[in-house]
């Protein structure tokens, strides 16, 4: 298989409403696709979850640009076998950018499932048919519309949500859900916001409201903190930010600073390390669960993909086409189910379509690179 092609389009897609985290808010959605072609006229399409700013981690739209454009192309255009796993052990030479390299690399997933006429979701083993999903809720103006929020959230079928929390966002906002929503299945998302010396306090919030799922409260290297909180707590401690790569996933597991693991596929560049990652904690009996970037229906037709795989077994962060985006990349929309599910596409590669007219109408920069 000969590659003829990468082409990187710049996106801003708005949001159905403001996203805030502790880092942050985002309204608008920017962020780079990667569309591969092969000679034979196969296509394959990637997502980079890095955003206009290093706020999440120290990648942007901008580094992003920069490594795929000027070293992940002439690398990825050099390999006689565009396989996902030779553009990593390439690409290992250089270090992080991870969220540029799984861009790529979701690409090649996608075009050599298309090219073999399965699925994405095939080709990784998955066999989960439909996936449970939950819903990531932003921090709100006030307590009264976070209530109201998550609300209409389980008025729309969701049965897991995850609050974003931080210093002065926790304690009261978390009561209020809790005591209006009793049996709610509730995490929480603090993205590093918290102090070291935190530990005590979030204990003992999250233990009076029965959150099952305390996730980053402490700096990705803070490995003790999160260890410390997770010492005999009722709940699960939740680490992201945190774990990059095998090496940090071992010494996390050694430490027992992880009871729960969220794997972005863009955090640690790209399905094969997550896969991997997922099984490891697995053996070491830590559930794994997808997480998301907000990404459109292109990188969550990925991760669907690769939640329906074996060693996912919580609910994942991706959501219904419609809680993101009025007008989502893919047809058909992602919709949610019975039972707070998303259905795996069984199509070839990811088992979408991307509407050509609506990448047209928000797309901002667009260059084609050529093998
Ligand atoms: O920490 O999980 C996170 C979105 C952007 C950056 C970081 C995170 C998130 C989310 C959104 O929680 C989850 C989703 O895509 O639905
Ligand atoms: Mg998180």
């Amino acid at each position: 298989m000969r590659l003829a092609s990468l082409r990187l389009d710049e996106v801003e897609l708005p949001l159905v409403e403001p996203f805030e985290t502790s880092f942050g808010v985002e309204q608008n959605r920017r962020f780079l696709l990667v569309r591969l072609e092969t000679k034979d006229g196969v296509e394959g399409w990637g997502e980079c979850a890095a955003a206009s700013d290093p706020l999440y981690s120290s990648e942007s739209v901008a580094t992003a640009r920069w490594m795929i454009s000027e070293r992940l192309v002439p690398l990825l255009f050099r390999l006689e076998d565009p396989t996902p796993e030779a553009f990593l052990r390439e690409a290992a030479r250089f270090r992080g950018n991870r969220m540029a390299k799984a861009a790529v690399e979701l690409a090649l997933h996608d075009l050599r499932a298309r090219a073999a006429g399965r699925s994405v979701a095939e080709s990784l083993g998955g066999r989960r048919r439909r996936i449970r999903v939950g819903v990531s809720v932003g921090i709100q103006p006030t307590v009264p519309k976070l209530v109201d929020r998550v609300g209409r959230y389980l008025a729309a079928g969701y049965r897991r949500v995850k609050l974003k929390v931080r210093p002065g966002w926790d304690a009261v906002p978390v009561g209020a859900v809790r005591r209006e929503y009793p049996d709610l299945d509730l995490w929480v998302d603090a993205n590093q916001a918290y102090p070291v010396g935190a530990v005590r306090s979030i204990r003992a919030w999250a233990k009076k409201y029965r959150v099952a799922q305390v996730e980053q409260p402490f700096a990705e290297r803070a490995i003790r903190a999160h260890a410390a909180l997770a010492d005999g707590a009722p709940f699960r401690v939740c680490l992201d930010e945190s774990i990059v790569d095998p090496v940090s996933l071992e010494d996390a597991l050694e430490a027992r600073a992880v009871t729960s693991l969220n794997v972005k596929v863009a955090r640690v560049g790209g399905i094969t390390v997550g896969s991997a990652l997922a099984r490891r904690a697995a053996r070491a009996r830590v559930p794994s669960w997808i997480g998301g970037m907000l990404e459109s229906g292109i990188g969550r037709a990925h991760n669907v993909a690769l939640a329906s795989t074996a060693p996912f077994v919580l609910p994942a962060d991706l959501s219904a086409s419609d809680r993101y985006y009025r007008e989502d990349l893919t047809d058909p929309p992602f919709v949610l189910g019975p039972g707070s599910t998303l259905e795996v596409p069984r199509k070839p590669g990811i088992g979408v379509d991307v509407v050509d007219r609506t990448l047209k109408k928000y797309r901002r920069a667009t260059h084609t690179f050529r093998a």
